[in-house]
């Protein structure tokens, strides 16, 4: 099995395109302040940083047939899509700098087409405090970073359903949500129906971070290509407090880098999207750089003193 990429694309996606507070837009140059890309070159890795890409403005304008702005999310998602393809067909290991979560779509759609092309296994960990897994018809605010889950599932507008090439882009089964708090009543159900994977806090808070990772991590071979879905409102508000929808209770800073050193070391991590970082809403930067910290976890800053039994 081929050893994810040692050089990094960094791939900037301004905007708020999806969200229902403005402000994610300046995500992309609060890492790169908190220093992104300094942090992958301690990590060995080469890093590319291909600027930002562009896309239509946020019209704030309420939702249409229970979507907010769909034509300019179907453009913002078109050129991640695209960005984060030629990344990964170039053999690099693409990071998407969001803007919010609805640019999973396109990010996610991208891995997916490059796994079928190479005949690679795809594993998604969704690190978020929701669940994403909204539709047209009972979404509670008709925002689109509320759908990227069922939409990469196979429901959603077509523009959206099919950027993959192929529908659904990836199966429910493939997909491991981590640190769910906050689903909706018309979510739920749709979550259950579908069979997601869910290690909610609940799970976490009775058999702890570790058990919920060795079962989210469960079954990944060589082969397997594992994107992380980044949403930063993940991590608790007191340690993250730069999101446009705070959800309290979420993973403290030591349950968050054990989850991140878990997945480093499956050493598998081919891809990863950053999104929903506000500095609009932030103190100082700092969500921005715990983000950048975790990240660095990711990719296999460990602060054991030994090695593991
Ligand atoms: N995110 N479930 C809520 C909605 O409006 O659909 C919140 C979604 C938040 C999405 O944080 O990526
Ligand atoms: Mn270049
Ligand atoms: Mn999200
Ligand atoms: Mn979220």
């Amino acid at each position: 099995g081929a050893t994810p990429a040692r050089t990094v694309r960094l791939i900037g996606a301004p905007t708020d395109i999806g969200a229902g507070a403005r402000g994610a837009s300046m995500g992309p140059e609060a890492l790169r302040v908190a220093g992104i890309a300094e942090m992958f070159t301690r990590r060995g890795l080469t890093v590319h940083d291909t600027g930002n890409l562009h896309g239509p403005n946020n019209p704030c304008l309420p939702p249409q047939g229970g979507y907010r702005h769909l034509d300019e999310v179907v453009a913002w998602n078109q050129a991640v899509h695209d960005a984060v393809h030629t990344a990964l067909a170039a053999g690099e290991l693409p990071v998407l700098l969001g803007g919010d979560h609805s640019l999973g779509i396109g990010s996610i759609s991208a891995v997916a087409r490059h796994c079928r092309a190479t005949g690679r296994a795809l594993r998604v960990l969704w690190l978020d405090a929701h669940a994403d897994f909204n539709t047209h018809d009972i979404t509670p605010s008709g925002n689109l970073h509320g759908m990227p889950v069922a939409c990469l599932c196979g429901d959603g507008p077509s523009a959206l359903v099919s950027m993959a090439g192929h529908v659904p882009a990836i199966a429910a089964s493939s997909l491991r949500q981590i640190g769910i708090r906050s689903v909706d009543e018309g979510e739920r159900h749709r979550v259950r129906e579908a069979g997601l994977e869910v290690y909610d806090m609940r799970y976490i808070d009775e058999v702890g971070m570790r058990a919920a990772m060795d079962k989210a991590l469960a079954g990944l071979d060589d082969h397997t290509h594992l994107h992380v879905s980044f949403d930063v409102d993940f991590l608790d508000p007191e340690i993250a407090p730069g999101v446009g929808t705070t959800v309290p209770g979420g993973p403290t800073y030591r349950e968050a880098q054990l989850c991140m050193e878990m997945i480093a070391d499956t050493g598998r991590v081919a891809s990863l999207d950053i999104v929903e970082l506000n500095p609009a809403l932030d103190v100082r930067n700092r969500t921005a750089q715990v983000a950048v910290e975790l990240v660095e976890s990711l990719f296999g800053k460990s602060t054991l003193m030994r090695d593991r039994g």
